[in-house]
This record gives structure tokens, sequence and C-alpha cells, in this order.
């Protein structure tokens, strides 16, 4: 009954304004646990080989049609007990700054549909090739990330050994290029979960 226990959750919180069709981004990531005692031994998640690890991708200027890059985190288990399966979830919150310059005020959905995902990967799997365009726009976006049909996608990945090597995860986004003005002053906060299963 307890080898479906989640054991140990890392968040990594990506932040996306437009301002002036410039996207300034910052990637933090923190770890916080949950303990399972039915089991003996831990399962300690770590990203870049330290917990509550914060990495920040600091004054990235964002045009359209440029990317975010650079958003590698490597995920090990410095626990004493195999993670069979990861999985990795996505979820995102209106973070705008406080000058609209006058345009409209977007929704956190409206602007997650124009951040297209170029690239996403775990370990050696490309995941981004397995995922669905569930709002239909032509692409993989940051609103298709959090579709229920692609969280189910991402769960059951490939775990991490105790005490093995580590795995790499990245992700790469693209501003969209000839969105509207409207835009400007609009931004989400976006959430990626890993969480990993004994
Ligand atoms: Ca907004
Ligand atoms: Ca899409
Ligand atoms: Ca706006």
């Amino acid at each position: 009954m307890s080898n479906k226990i989640m054991l140990l959750v890392v968040l990594a919180l990506i932040m996306l304004a437009v301002v002036s069709g410039v996207t300034f981004a910052s990637f933090t990531d923190r770890e916080s646990s949950t303990n399972n005692t039915l089991i003996s031994g831990t399962i300690d998640l770590k990203t870049n080989n330290a917990n509550g690890v914060s990495a920040t991708l600091t004054n990235l200027s964002l045009k359209p049609n440029n990317s975010v890059t650079g958003t590698t985190i490597q995920l090990s288990n410095s626990g004493t007990v195999n993670g069979t399966t990861l999985n990795i979830s996505f979820s995102y919150i209106e973070s705008d700054n406080a000058n609209q310059n006058g345009t409209p005020n977007m929704t956190a959905d409206q602007v997650a549909s124009v951040i297209q995902v170029t690239a996403l990967t775990y370990d050696t799997t490309n995941i981004l090739t397995t995922l669905t365009d569930t709002n239909a726009n032509g692409y993989i976006d940051v609103q298709d990330l959090v579709n229920a049909v692609n969280t189910a996608k991402m769960a059951g990945l490939s775990g991490l050994t105790a005490g093995g090597a580590s795995k790499p995860f990245n992700i790469v986004v693209l501003l969209r290029d000839g969105i509207s003005n409207d835009y400007q002053g609009d931004g989400i906060a976006i959430t990626v979960n890993f969480v990993l299963n004994q």
C-alpha cells in the first residue's frame, strides 16, 4: 500500500513578463517534502545537487521570436531508496507588471498560449514530441503543458536510483513572433513540479 506515495516535490518557478515587447524572465527552484512513514529509508530528490537550490536567470531580455534557454536543472536522488518513476507537471498564475502601458490586461491563459515550448527533455526522453496541442493553435505552448491530457503524458517517466547519476531536465520557451502590443505589461509565473515516486 505504500509504493505509490510521493515523497518529495521540487518546484521550479519561471517568471515571464512582457514589457514593451521585451520579456524579463527569471528562474528559481525550491524543494519541499512530505514524509512517508510506511517505509524505511528516504528518497531525497535534489535539483542541481542541492536541496532548495535557487537558480536564477536574471536580466534576460526576451523579445518576440526570442527564446528563454539555459533552464536545465540536474535531478538526483541522494536518498537510500530508489525512485522508480518521476512525474513532471506544470502550473501557472498571472504575474503582471503594474503598468499595462495603456493596453488591455490579458489573462494568464492568453499569455501562456503565446509562449511556445520549443524544447522539453528529461534524461534521454524528448517529452515535447509526445505532447498534444490541446488548444489547437498549431504549436505546443505553456497553456498546453497544464492540460490534464499532457500532464498524464509526463507521468511515469524514468526514476532516479538512490545515489545514482543525475538526470537533466531542460525546457526552452519562445515568445511567439507577431504578438500584439496588448501583451505589454502581462506575464505569468510558471511552476514546474517534479515528484519522485518510490
Ligand atoms: Ca494580465
Ligand atoms: Ca497549443
Ligand atoms: Ca497588457
